[in-house]
């Protein structure tokens, strides 16, 4: 008999779908002990709710989030709103002795996030860095787990996209302080840093650079970042919603003793892979189509060369949470490690309006 888990979901845009269809899915391709009841979608378009609630499967429809992450008959809530919400409604519904999944951003500032770990300290709780569970960098990961890089050297991330660009866009609420707390470094660049802390370990200074292309805009269009990793690697991170005809880079390079890894999110079936302990005259980078038997989430998905997709990152990331919750086991990334990242986003922010280098806590 599978236990009942009762979710209520706040959030009907894009990260709403995306979660929607992870709710669906995830015992599609994960063996679960629960039975998910996709209780009730909260947001604040009560027409568009109902829609999206026959689209997506969910039971009821809701636009009063302090009674939803109160129901005694929901058990987990799961947050993707715009960042300005996440903290009021983390807390609100910790306090009600929910489990609680946030989206990345996990919140505005580090104070914000500081309290958000502590309300869900000793719970199962979840921020949805999906990219962790893509199964190439998943596979980097395992690769730099064998010390298949050996001393790491360099670490370059970036987070490119050009929509900032297009005047046919209407402002949104991620395009102002008041709707997202920041511009690209809450947006783009926190993917970037969680998996650099993942993939690379601890950071510990910054130098930073942000700019804003638009007139009138109050965040940032583009953050460049030099940083020093704890296990003395170099570090650079670039996000920016300009850089015309790159639709969704979120990309990263790890250049090490004994080879170079490199992945690019607009070709996420690949791994590059550069080994440098083989004879001088064979060196070449090859580029791994990821899916293989052997590889992170085979057993999930689909055969080699029928490959996975932007969804199956959610999909999984769920999957091994609630293999998680199931196993009375911690997951990452938690709140925690959502903190971490804003730790590092405010180290980023101070160097950038101070200028100079900015230790991290
Ligand atoms: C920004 O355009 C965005 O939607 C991010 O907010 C998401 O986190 C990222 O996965 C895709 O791009």
């Amino acid at each position: 008999m599978k236990q009942k888990l009762r979710v209520a979901l706040i959030g009907q845009g894009f990260m709403g779908r995306a979660h929607s269809n992870a709710w669906r899915q995830a015992g599609h391709f994960f063996d679960l002990p629960y039975e998910i009841e996709t209780q009730v979608l909260c947001g604040r378009n009560a027409e568009g709710l109902a829609k999206m609630a026959s689209t997506w499967g969910w039971h009821e429809t809701s636009t009063d989030w302090p009674a939803v992450v109160s129901r005694p008959d929901v058990d987990l809530v799961d947050i993707a709103v715009p960042n300005v919400l996440h903290a009021e409604m983390a807390i609100a519904a910790a306090a009600a002795g929910k489990i609680v999944l946030c989206e990345k951003p996990l919140a505005v500032s580090s104070e914000e996030s500081a309290r958000m770990e502590a309300a869900v300290r000793g719970r199962p709780n979840m921020v949805w860095f999906n990219y962790r569970r893509v199964p190439a960098v998943s596979l980097a990961k395992r690769m730099i787990d064998e010390g298949r890089l050996g001393r790491v050297f360099h670490y370059r991330a970036q987070y490119l996209q050009e929509w900032g660009n297009d005047p046919t866009r209407p402002p949104n609420w991620k395009t102002s302080r008041a709707g997202a707390g920041s511009g690209v470094v809450g947006d783009l660049m926190t993917h970037s840093l969680d998996l650099a802390l993942w993939l690379n370990g601890p950071l510990r200074e910054v130098m930073a650079m942000q700019h804003t292309f638009a007139a009138g805009r109050d965040i940032d269009d583009a953050t460049l970042v030099m940083a020093r990793f704890a296990n003395g690697s170099l570090g650079s991170f670039e996000a920016t919603r300009y850089a015309t005809g790159c639709r969704n880079r979120n990309a990263f390079e790890i250049h090490g003793e004994r080879g170079a890894l490199g992945f690019d999110l607009e070709d996420l079936t690949r791994l590059r892979w550069f080994d440098a302990t083989e004879p001088r005259d064979l060196q070449a980078e090859k580029k791994i189509l990821v899916g293989a038997a052997t590889h992170p989430y085979a057993g999930n998905f689909w055969k080699l060369g029928h490959v996975s997709g932007y969804e199956h990152t959610f999909i999984a990331a769920l999957g091994d949470f609630l293999g998680a919750l199931s196993r009375g086991e911690r997951f990452e990334p938690g709140f925690a490690e959502g903190h971490r990242v804003q730790l590092a986003v405010r180290a980023i922010q101070e160097s950038a309006n101070l200028g100079g280098w900015v230790s991290i806590e």
